[in-house]
Order: structure tokens, then C-alpha cells, then sequence
């Protein structure tokens, strides 16, 4: 088994329901076993700020599935919220994102998958839920969580629903 980070982030529709009942949807994946959610948190929206919040949040689990048989299956349930990539700008509002933030220790990069994520290390919708649930998290170069937080700035993180 391989431990697994998931970020969930959603700001079309209803995004806290949508990201509760994914968290719900990533309990039930095959080959995988769940083992903890951060608190959802309502956030600013980063990228492309004229959007409406976010409410964003980050799951553990260990799987067997192999990373890109996992990217399958994220893709299918951002598929069933609703997910329409073709019709989306880069950057703009979703009614589901799921990013595979770490694999294990692994690092890879392929056409349809780089980890770690590529954005985790400098956003903190990713990094304060992360600390949440793995305070002591390492990335597979060395770098610490808390070496990661220390670099963040403004902070427009609320909690919405305690985990
Ligand atoms: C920056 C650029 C693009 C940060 C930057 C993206 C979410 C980014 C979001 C989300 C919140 C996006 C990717 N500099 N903002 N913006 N939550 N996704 N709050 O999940 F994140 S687009
Ligand atoms: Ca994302
Ligand atoms: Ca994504």
C-alpha cells in the first residue's frame, strides 16, 4: 500500500456539498483503504481571482492502485460531479477538481500526470489542510510542510466544516 494526498476543490454549484460527497466517493475506491480528511475550508480564490470562493480540502488514503490507474479513477468521479473540461478555461471555476498532490515518495512526469503536484508547494488551500492531517510531511526531495507554510504570505483560509 501506498499513502496517497488527494486535494479536493470545488466553486460551481454547491461547492460544499460537491466536496463532501467526493470525500465520500474517495472512501469507496477499489484497492484502497481511507485514512483521513482535513477540515472543508472556504478560500480565496487563487489564479484567476474573479471566480467565487473555493471550498477546498485534502484526503489520505493508501491504495494499490498504481498512479495512473488512480488518475482514472479521480477523472471519472470529477466526471460524475459534472466536470466539463472541454468547456472550461484554465484556471476557472469547476464543480469538482481532484489532484494527486503525492504518491508515496514518488516522482514522476508524464503527459497526464506530474508528481508531486505541481502547484502544491506554493498554495496554501493545499498546504493548510496538508498540515491538518500530516503535520510532519515530507516531499520527496527533503523539503518539509512546514518549511513549505513558512513561505506562505496572506492567509484567506477559513474553516467551514470541522473535520
Ligand atoms: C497561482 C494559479 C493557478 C494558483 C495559482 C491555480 C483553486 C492556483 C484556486 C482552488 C482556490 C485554482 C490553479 N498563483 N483557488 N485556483 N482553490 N484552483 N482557492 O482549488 F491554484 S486554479
Ligand atoms: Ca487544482
Ligand atoms: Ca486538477
Amino acid at each position: 500500500m501506498t499513502r496517497v494526498y488527494i486535494a479536493l476543490g470545488s466553486n460551481l454549484g454547491l461547492p460544499e456539498q460537491n466536496v463532501a460527497l467526493a470525500i465520500e466517493a474517495l472512501k469507496k475506491l477499489p484497492k484502497s483503504t481511507f485514512v483521513s480528511c482535513s477540515s472543508l475550508y472556504q478560500s480565496i480564490p487563487m489564479g484567476h481571482v474573479s471566480q467565487d470562493d473555493y471550498v477546498n480540502a485534502v484526503v489520505a488514503i493508501n491504495t494499490k492502485l498504481d498512479p495512473l490507474d488512480l488518475l482514472d479513477k479521480t477523472q471519472e468521479i470529477e466526471i460524475a460531479f459534472g466536470r466539463e473540461r472541454e468547456e472550461e478555461e484554465r484556471w476557472g471555476p469547476r464543480t469538482l477538481d481532484l489532484d494527486i498532490l503525492l504518491y508515496g515518495h514518488c516522482n514522476m512526469k508524464t503527459e497526464r500526470l506530474t508528481l508531486p503536484h505541481y502547484g502544491m508547494t506554493s498554495r496554501e488551500f493545499v498546504l493548510y489542510p496538508l498540515d491538518e492531517i500530516a503535520p510532519d510531511l515530507q516531499l520527496p526531495d527533503g523539503r518539509t510542510l512546514k518549511s513549505l507554510l513558512s513561505t506562505l504570505t496572506e492567509n484567506g483560509m477559513t474553516v467551514i466544516s470541522q473535520a
